[in-house]
């Protein structure tokens, strides 16, 4: 649902993130956010619980320049990830022109990546979108931490058409912008497709 508005020479996109509870969807946009010049962004706001699990979404306004005269403007979301808050997952992603799974490469995780990208693609199609066509990334994030599975093999296990593939450590911004980056450049590229 991209949003041109030819009066104000601007294109909106919406991107959101998506992936199972703590695997680092938040910790991506905050990264973001920091390297972030003040210009090019807006506020960073995150409705959360006392122990910072997003409780409703993260959201922030981002400018990336402009293209043949329009600026655009990407608005970032997370989900939260914890398996109960389905029906906030589904209105966020209403609207959605792109998506980033986050995926956590401990594998204790392994399953609840599963049941997430499960989970993904039942509310893209309530939600009326072809969860092989919209423009998507997959992410492998905690890359640093010892459980975590090789990045082979869990790719095989989530890559399910030919989505890029990201190795990250969100905190440290390892990844972090060659993601956004990935999905930003599949959005424009669809766009200039239809
Ligand atoms: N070691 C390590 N820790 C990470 C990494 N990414 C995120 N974390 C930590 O994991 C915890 C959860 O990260 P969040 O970004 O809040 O996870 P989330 O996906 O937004 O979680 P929900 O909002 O509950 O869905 C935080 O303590 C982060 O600092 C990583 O790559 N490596
Ligand atoms: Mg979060």
């Amino acid at each position: 649902m991209t949003f041109i508005n030819y009066a104000a020479r601007e294109i909106n996109c919406k991107i959101v993130y998506y992936g199972p509870g703590l695997g680092g969807k938040t910790t991506n946009i905050q990264y973001i956010y920091e390297k972030t010049q003040n210009d090019s962004k807006g506020k960073l706001i995150s409705l959360a619980t006392e122990s910072e699990r997003t409780l409703f979404f993260d959201f922030m306004p981002l400018e990336l320049g402009s293209i043949r005269g329009f600026r655009t403007r990407f608005h970032l979301y997370t989900v939260p990830g914890q398996v109960f808050y389905d029906a906030s997952r589904k209105l966020i992603l209403k609207g959605a022109d792109g998506l980033v799974f986050v995926a956590d490469s401990q594998e204790a995780r392994y399953d609840a990546n599963l049941e997430s990208l499960e989970n993904l693609k039942e509310n893209l199609v309530e939600n009326g979108f072809d969860p092989m066509k919209i423009p998507y990334v997959l992410q492998l994030n905690k890359r640093d931490l010892a459980g975590a599975m090789p990045a082979d093999e869990l790719t095989k296990a989530l890559q399910f058409r030919d989505e890029q593939v990201f190795e990250a450590i969100a905190p440290k911004g390892v990844g972090v912008f060659e993601t956004l980056k990935a999905v930003v450049k599949t959005v424009l590229m669809d766009l200039r497709s239809r």
